[in-house]
């Protein structure tokens, strides 16, 4: 370590061109403060030893503060000078706040919770091209949260069998139809054959229902090729793109976003839990999520807040709400603020071991705006994907009318029967 480097100043006051960092830090043998000399260096103009090519312009000029360490809960703040990141480059930014340092010896744990991106770097990026005002005016669903379900089985029916079954979901009340993440082009369903399918069984059941209907393909694969799906999507007047964002990478999501294709990008996390999960190591999912908005996303899956199979604690899927669906956050006592300034809000996607009978609960946390989605909540319904999706219709009907779930059943069958079905 560069003895001659101090990181550390608590005295330290951010300014408007720092970009802010929250670590939980937890030191292997050493003190919080040595550890943390070691992150801010390795995370920035450092390494282990002193080294000779430094010089006092690198130090002066790029050199992070540690300006607080909480003992008690090892939580640390860092503010990074913007000259240390390219603009409107996402990996860059992350190899240098989150990478190497996670594999430095001298911390048993170490957790990336939030970041708070300053102006310049703000302004970098596009954002999503939609927001949740331009995906409420596609729809044409103003104020109840957009209800729909993933085409299951995950993977194995054929084109025209998902096509039906997405036809059957939107005819049944839905607004969206997805693929599953693990869905892309397969021997046994093609993706240009499937988007033509379903995209035409879209028509007809808009044409039915006299409801907007969406159908979002998941294009994710290599970089060239997901363009090359994108582009089909469109040409064949399709709205919706889904992508796995965190298998894709970032630099891929940038390149989708940046190709200004017009079409509204739903992003699956698929993969998220092998970072976010431990809550003492890895990349916190407010993080992952600030990431995707900035760089484009339009909706995000961000969890059920504990009403569905997947984990990810209430307070955190509200904080998360809370950092993609406003223009502004302050700091809470786990949280960075955020300024976004002109970046488009994401609208958060609610998903995972949900069914009809969850709504008043899911919605009771997350509030309506947002997209809450049904796989096995729906095909799995006693009466199949029709009534499936007339029992989330009912369901979240009732609860917009304030009607108890169990009151609406008395007129609504499918409601009432998949109530029954999972007590
Ligand atoms: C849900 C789902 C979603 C997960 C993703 C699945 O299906 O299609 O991918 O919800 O989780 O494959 O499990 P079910 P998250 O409705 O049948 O559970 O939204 O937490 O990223
Ligand atoms: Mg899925």
């Amino acid at each position: 370590m560069d003895k001659t480097l101090d990181y550390i100043d608590l005295k330290y006051a951010p300014t408007k061109n720092d970009l802010v960092v929250l670590y939980r830090v937890e030191p292997n043998k050493i003190s919080i403060e040595t550890a943390c000399e070691h992150l801010a260096a390795e995370s920035s103009i450092g390494t282990w030893t002193k080294i000779s090519t430094m010089n006092p312009r690198v130090a002066k000029k790029l050199k992070p503060t540690v300006f607080s360490i909480d003992k008690k809960t090892k939580m640390v703040k860092l503010a990074y000078t913007k000259d240390l990141f390219e603009n409107a480059n996402m990996p860059e930014i992350l190899s240098s706040i989150a990478g190497n340092i996670f594999g430095m010896s001298v911390v048993k744990n170490l957790r990336l919770v939030d970041i708070s991106f300053p102006k310049s770097i703000v302004d970098s990026f596009p954002g999503p091209a939609f927001g949740i005002e331009g995906i409420r005016k596609l729809t044409r669903i103003k104020e109840r949260p957009l209800v729909g379900t993933i085409i299951k089985p995950k993977v194995g029916l054929n084109e025209k069998e998902h096509a039906q079954v997405a036809y059957n979901a939107w005819v049944g009340g839905l607004d969206v139809v997805k693929d599953d993440e693990n869905l892309t082009s397969m021997s046994f369903n093609n993706f240009d054959l499937r988007v033509k399918e379903t995209l035409r069984a879209r028509d007809i059941a808009e044409r039915k229902t006299g409801e907007k209907k969406i159908y979002m393909p998941n294009v994710t694969a290599e970089t060239t090729e997901m363009l090359r799906r994108a582009n089909l999507v469109k040409k064949h007047g399709g709205e919706y793109i889904m992508v796995d964002i965190l298998t894709l990478g970032w630099s891929a999501l940038q390149t989708l976003r940046n190709a200004n294709l017009g079409l509204v990008i739903h992003a699956h996390r698929a993969m998220h839990a092998a970072v976010t999960r431990n809550p003492k190591h890895g990349i916190s999912m407010l993080v992952l999520a600030k990431v995707a908005r900035l760089i484009g996303a339009d909706q995000l899956h961000i969890g059920t807040a504990q009403v569905g199979k997947m984990t990810g604690g209430k307070d955190e899927v509200v904080d998360i709400e809370n950092a993609i669906e406003n223009s502004k956050t302050q700091a809470t006592e786990n949280t960075l603020g955020q300024d976004w300034q002109n970046i488009k809000t994401t609208l958060a996607v609610a998903s995972g071991g949900l069914h009809p009978g969850h709504i008043p609960k899911l919605l009771s946390k997350m509030g309506t705006n947002i997209v809450a989605q049904f796989g096995g909540g729906c095909h799995g319904h006693p009466g199949g994907t029709i009534a499936g999706a007339k029992a989330i219709r009912q369901a979240t009907d009732a609860y917009m009318k304030k009607i108890p779930p169990k009151t609406y059943a008395k007129t609504a069958p499918e409601l009432k029967c998949a109530l029954e079905h999972w007590k």
